[in-house]
């Protein structure tokens, strides 16, 4: 594929993207690489065309190719996953959970998320959030004895502070989620109950997580992360609900779909349905599994004990780290992770105390049980080297040998 245009500022920062991509340790646990088909579908004539409205209901002329693509795509998310209704639009994971909130709530209405310190995400109800500033929000802990979810305590803090909407999902929980039992509690107040599965779609997608299909009201994801496809957002919900989630996602948030990134998510979703796929899925939690082991036998402690799926928060307290110092070393040194607030974290959320890890990207380019041992003894040696500058120059250089021996976009482009 050609990296070059007349913009030769921008396409030089794309080709030292591409080359950090390349040549880095992906471990932030939301990021993966798409192929060449879905980087070719977002970077393709669709991205010219308007088209408000839905497949054979458009507001403008010469729709026909794209009813027929986003038809596609919705097809495709209610096989994967199995749902009743499904809604492509939504340009991110926070548009489509904005969506559920404008169809089912007004403004004051309580919800009721999992707390952002402890794993939940912004637009859960955080403060600093439109789910926060716009409704009543409260939120549910991990209990302070495992790290886990407490289903009773969530049912205590539901029939206390009788929420309209009940959210469960996280960015950073590596455990399963028992979306079953948020449905009872929900019914219990008579609320609507929304499973957030960004992180995990791909984990649901291949049979590796339990799905909240037939449990949640709305499931909303992205469709980047471990789905693997173009960055973007989708909800999917009962049938009886999909007037409602359409109107609330257009004309009620957004304007215009995105048709270049829907007929890249069509394309991820068919890629889901692949045995390659669920066999991905189960390298990653695999990958992340061992490393998680290898992270405690180095003496690192890992939150809520373990990990069921794609990644797990490491507490770096034994050590005597900051997550921010840790980020930074690593980065340093060509490994990318994210600080992270660790569950009753005395640290701010600018220095936290923990560092998160992901396996899907590092995964996606083949890599295995093996590879996960070399990669956490270079981060426990970065760790013990925080301030040693010519020591994560000779870490990069070996990280950049491992990736090496895992190309991926090295087959399309020429780096
Ligand atoms: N910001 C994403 C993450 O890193 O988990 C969630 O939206």
């Amino acid at each position: 594929m050609k990296l070059d245009g007349k913009d030769t500022k921008i396409f030089e920062l794309m080709r030292r993207e591409l080359d950090r991509e390349e040549y880095s340790l992906i471990l932030i646990a939301s990021e993966n690489y798409v192929d060449e088909d879905i980087l070719a579908t977002q970077g393709c004539v669709l991205t010219n065309k308007y088209a408000e409205g839905y497949p054979s209901r458009r507001y403008y002329s010469g729709c026909a190719y794209l009813d027929e693509i986003e038809s596609i795509a919705i097809e495709r998310a209610k096989e994967l996953f199995g749902a009743e209704h499904a809604n492509v639009q939504p340009h991110s994971g926070s548009s489509a959970n904005m969506a559920v909130f404008y169809a089912v709530l007004q403004p004051g209405d309580t919800v009721l998320g999992m707390d952002i310190a402890h794993g939940g995400h912004l637009t859960h109800g955080a403060r600093p959030s439109f789910s926060g500033k716009m409704y009543r929000a409260v939120s549910y802990p991990v209990s302070a004895r495992d790290e886990m979810l407490d289903y009773d305590e969530i049912r205590s803090i539901a029939h206390k502070e009788k929420p309209k909407l009940i959210i469960a999902g996280a960015s950073a929980y590596s455990k399963v989620i028992d979306f079953q039992k948020f449905r009872e509690i929900a019914d219990e107040v008579g609320a609507y109950f929304m499973a957030d599965i960004a992180h995990i779609a791909g984990l649901v997608a291949a049979g590796l997580h339990p799905s909240p299909v037939g449990h949640a009201h709305f499931i909303t994801t992205t469709t980047h992360k471990t789905l693997r496809g173009p960055r973007g957002g989708l909800v999917m919900c009962t049938a009886d609900l999909g007037k409602k989630i359409d109107s609330a996602v257009f004309p009620g948030i957004q304007g215009g779909p995105l048709m270049h990134v829907i007929a890249a998510k069509a394309v991820a979703l068919k890629q889901a349905m692949t045995e390659e796929f669920r066999e991905y899925q189960r390298q990653i939690v695999l990958n992340a599994q061992h490393m998680a082991k290898c992270m405690s036998d180095l003496g690192f402690r890992i939150v809520s004990g373990g990990t069921d799926n794609h990644l797990f928060l490491v507490d770096l307290t034994p050590k005597n780290v900051t997550g921010n110092d840790a980020q930074v070393a690593l980065e340093a040194s060509g490994i990318m992770v994210n600080k992270n607030l660790i569950p009753f974290d005395t640290r701010t959320p600018n220095v936290t105390s923990g560092i998160r890890l992901g396996t899907p990207a590092i995964t996606t380019r083949g890599m295995k049980e093996k590879e996960m041992e070399i990669i956490c003894e270079m981060i426990d040696q970065v760790l013990r080297h925080l301030n040693d500058v010519s020591f994560m120059e000779k870490t990069r250089v070996k990280v950049r040998e491992l990736c090496a021996s895992f190309p991926f976009y090295k087959r399309i482009y020429d780096i």
